[in-house]
């Protein structure tokens, strides 16, 4: 199997603004960012997307949007910022490693379209 985009950053293969990383995520600013904070929270283990989730996946998903709102808090937007999963092409995913979208630092309209 190939390494995914985000498995070569998180390898440094190519490179990544790293803002936090620890045994289980790596997360790195958005190329393209829809905000002044635009992080993209990824998982070590290359699940696809968030629906091929399993059962044991529960404590990595869980420890995922707790480091989410940490990394929040770090950068200064603890009280106000919005997580994003695109699931699948149809939602707009275009890196089929699941990552959580962290967004903050300007009003954030709903819903998001
Ligand atoms: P999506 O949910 O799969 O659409 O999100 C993928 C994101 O990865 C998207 O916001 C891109 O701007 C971002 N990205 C990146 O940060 N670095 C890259 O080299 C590439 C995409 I390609």
């Amino acid at each position: 199997m190939s390494k995914t985009l985000f498995e070569k950053i998180i390898d440094r293969e190519i490179p990544g603004d790293i803002v936090h990383e620890d045994a289980h995520c790596v997360a790195f600013r958005d190329i393209n960012p829809g905000a002044p904070m635009h992080i993209l929270l990824v998982p070590r283990k290359p699940i696809p997307r968030l629906c091929d989730a399993r059962a044991d996946d529960q404590a990595l998903l869980g420890h995922l949007m707790l480091t989410a709102a940490k990394i929040a808090a770090d950068q200064g937007h603890g009280e106000a910022f919005r997580l994003v999963v695109n699931n699948g092409a149809g939602a707009g995913q275009s890196v089929f490693h699941l990552h959580l979208h962290l967004l903050g630092g300007r009003p954030l309209k709903w819903p998001p379209g």
